[in-house]
């Protein structure tokens, strides 16, 4: 016997499929965008990258570029996961290309 095609069957009334209720205030969450330190990578091209990617000042990304050089990964800034995602490929995109072994992660804050 072939099922009634316009039989919802039980896909539509099963008892056993809870109902969450998820409170429309909830924030969305945010991603920190890193950028870590190496031994290889130009400082004036990770200067470079931050005022291009990140809309940084010369000053801002001379700083942020000595903390990470300093501390070995820095915070650059905190974003969307499709904003951060962006940021990340870009930047990796980009030192790729000028074949610098710079790395750029993202992780949820
Ligand atoms: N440590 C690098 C150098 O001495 C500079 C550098 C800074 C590299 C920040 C990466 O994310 C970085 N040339």
């Amino acid at each position: 016997m072939m099922a009634d095609p316009n039989d919802p069957g039980e896909g539509d009334s099963d008892a056993s499929v809870l109902t969450k209720t998820k409170p429309k205030t909830d924030k969305p969450p945010l991603y920190k965008v890193l950028l870590l330190n190496d031994d290889y990578t130009p400082m004036e091209f990770v200067v470079h990258v931050l005022e291009r990617f990140f809309g940084m000042s010369h000053a801002q990304a001379f700083e942020l570029m000595l903390t990470v050089h300093k501390k070995g990964l820095a915070v650059v800034g905190v974003f969307s996961f499709e904003v951060a995602e962006t940021r990340v490929a870009q930047v990796m995109d980009f030192a790729r290309r000028h074949q610098h072994p710079l790395q750029c992660t993202m992780e949820k804050e």
